[in-house]
């Protein structure tokens, strides 16, 4: 068992406050959503996970602990040995289930969870050992490119990426193709990605999921101003905003916003940022996709669909495509 953290030294608070001084300066404005998950956004997130209207994370469950066998035998068809990449790896509650069929079918594999949350990869290497004493894990702080070049330069076996829990529902279809694109470039021939996507459904169900009852969905965009207030000295008047989410059925794309609810300035450092009354503020996407458009995704960014598994009620999809 060996452990290793590897951090990059960027000055994230000034990308924060770039980023953050960028989306409120255009026009509509905009957050990124990457910027959710600080420590009070990392357990609303696993609020939501828990939530009744949140099927996402069940469905995916489902597929993990029963189809497990399947899918490591996909991954070690090759015979082997392979980096394992995690993209956003979370706390792998749903990957440990595929770790330990790797491990119980022995196949030789270092594992390499990447987050940007530096709390996630903390606890990872902290707990995933007690439950996984022969795991060859090496945690990566940071963005999912640049780690997957430290990962390449660290070994030269094949790479099977994982990217599940409908992360790239976290951008739009161009940015999806794009992403999909550089993540060929980065991988050579016969390299995997295991990818995870919310299926188009009812559209209520899906609105129900981004518009909870209990309003844990509301704290979680509304965080994100109380994370500008204390980190980049914000004055935000979180009573002053509203959670408004939408599905679009025709386009799968659910997105959220939060809307001013009166004329309003708000400080962020000595910068000024004016709202009118109803203004909004694109939050994030969550884009839902057909099996087609799966199909089309891979096929547009060089990637062949070879295998796809299933929750029971078809909700979710893991998608196995190869280079
Ligand atoms: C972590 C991107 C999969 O879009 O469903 C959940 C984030 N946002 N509820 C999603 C999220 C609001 C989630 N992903």
């Amino acid at each position: 068992m060996s452990i290793t953290t590897i951090e990059i030294p960027t000055d994230n608070k000034t990308q924060f406050l770039q980023e953050t001084l960028k989306g409120l300066q255009s026009e509509p404005k905009f957050m990124l959503s990457k910027y959710f998950y600080d420590a009070i956004g990392d357990r609303i997130f696993q609020q939501i996970m828990d939530m009744e209207e949140y099927y996402l994370t069940n469905a995916e469950m489902e597929i993990l602990q029963n189809q497990s066998a399947q899918l490591s035998e996909a991954i070690s068809a090759d015979g082997t040995a392979f980096d394992l990449i995690e993209l956003g790896a979370g706390d792998a509650t749903k990957s440990i289930y595929l770790l330990e069929s790797l491990l119980d079918a022995q196949m030789e594999f270092s594992y390499f969870p990447i987050d940007i949350s530096e709390h996630v990869i903390a606890d990872l290497e902290e707990n995933l050992p007690k439950k996984l004493s022969s795991l060859d894990i090496t945690g990566l702080n940071g963005d999912y490119f640049d780690m997957l070049k430290k990962a390449a330069e660290l070994s030269d076996r094949r790479k099977v990426v994982l990217f599940m829990g409908a992360n790239i529902g976290n951008m739009n279809v161009a940015d999806a193709e794009s992403f999909c694109l550089s993540l060929k470039q980065l991988l050579a021939p016969k390299d995997l990605l295991i990818i995870g996507f919310d299926l188009k459904k009812n559209p209520q169900q899906i609105l129900d999921a981004y518009n909870d009852k209990g309003g844990i969905t509301r704290s979680f965009n509304l965080n994100l101003l109380h994370r500008i207030n204390k980190e980049l000295d914000g004055d935000f008047n979180i009573d002053q905003f509203e959670h408004y989410a939408s599905y679009d059925p025709a386009s799968g794309a659910c997105k959220s916003y939060l809307i001013s609810l009166k004329n309003q300035i708000v400080n962020i450092g000595h910068h000024v940022i004016q709202f009118a009354e109803n203004e909004h503020i694109f939050m994030e996407i969550s884009q839902k996709y057909s099996l087609d458009d799966i199909d089309q995704l891979a096929t547009k960014t060089g990637f062949k669909p070879i295998q796809r598994f299933f929750d029971q009620k078809q909700y979710f999809v893991d998608a196995i495509w190869r280079v």
